[in-house]
């Protein structure tokens, strides 16, 4: 069974707490229990984090080569700021799929650039917190392709 490594993140962890109108009312559990749903369907092993840490972030990125079989993250703000999650994950030879809530690039400017989607190999967008279960779709896809 492949494993999956899914990462969240600064502020993720207030999911479903502050500002329902653009994230929704679901909390990062929900959204965990949803993925591990999800990857008992597809036969794939999640495992889901949080750090409002960029270099726990890395260090997390760093240590999954050999152990996951792809990669699924929201990086959040450091989505649109981090050169150093962009070159952990430019060392990894397994996809990478880019997940935001929202639509960053419907949002204000300083969302529209991220480091991430230069190397993703796809990157959902806008769909709530389905935009997690249809990562895994396309992860199983690309692992099976
Ligand atoms: O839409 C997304 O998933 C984002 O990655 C969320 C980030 C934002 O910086 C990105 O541009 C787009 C923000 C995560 C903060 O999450 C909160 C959750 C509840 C309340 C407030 C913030």
């Amino acid at each position: 069974m492949k494993k999956i490594l899914i990462l969240n993140g600064p502020n993720l962890n207030m999911l479903g707490m502050r500002e329902p109108e653009v994230y929704g009312h679901d909390t990062l559990d929900d959204v965990e229990a949803l993925c591990h749903e999800k990857g008992r369907e597809q036969n794939l092993k999640i495992d889901f984090r949080q750090s409002n840490h960029e270099g726990e972030l890395v260090e997390w990125i760093q240590e999954a080569r050999g152990l996951f079989g792809g990669i699924i993250i929201n990086a959040a703000a450091y989505t649109h700021t981090s050169v150093a999650i962009y070159d952990a994950l430019k060392m990894l030879d397994m996809p990478v799929i880019e997940v935001h809530i929202s639509n960053p690039k419907e949002r204000e400017e300083f969302r529209h650039f991220s480091y991430i989607e230069l190397l993703a190999a796809a990157v959902i967008a806008g769909e709530g917190v389905q935009g997690y279960v249809q990562a895994l779709e396309k992860m199983s896809e690309l692992l099976k392709a």
